[in-house]
């Protein structure tokens, strides 16, 4: 077995969900925050059995669109503590995943 951790867009989370829970698969949604823009996003736990790992890699690249955002982020440059803020632009990814075995799954 295999737990897929999956960091996406908040945008995209309801309809991955939506696909996850239809095609019998379970899984967790946390809030979670990123490092980088601070900003919300979304990420999900699926334990699944290894011959399924495939099918949700499918899912959750068709349900999940890359987007460029322009964010503003703060920096001090004046004296006195004066903020100014700089525009940035940011690809962030469909999704970013991360695939652990799963020593044991026990469900009580
Ligand atoms: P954030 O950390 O908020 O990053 C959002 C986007 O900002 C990233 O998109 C990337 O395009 C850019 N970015 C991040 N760190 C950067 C840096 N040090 N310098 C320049 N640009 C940077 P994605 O790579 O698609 O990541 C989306 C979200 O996935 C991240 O949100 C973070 O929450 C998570 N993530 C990505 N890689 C991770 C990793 N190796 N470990 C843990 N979480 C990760």
């Amino acid at each position: 077995m295999k737990l897929i951790i999956a960091i996406v867009q908040d945008q995209d989370a309801p309809s991955l969900v939506e696909e996850l829970t239809e095609n019998e698969f379970r899984v967790t949604k946390l809030a979670s925050t990123g490092g980088f823009l601070k900003s919300g996003n979304t990420t999900l736990l699926m334990g699944v059995e290894n011959e399924s790992v495939e099918k949700v890699l499918d899912i959750i690249e068709h349900t999940c669109k890359t987007r460029e955002i322009t964010t503003s982020l703060l920096s001090v440059t004046m004296p006195g503590d004066t903020y100014i803020p700089y525009p940035l632009d940011v690809k962030v990814g469909g999704a970013t995943i991360f695939i652990l075995d799963v020593e044991k799954y026990i469900r009580l």
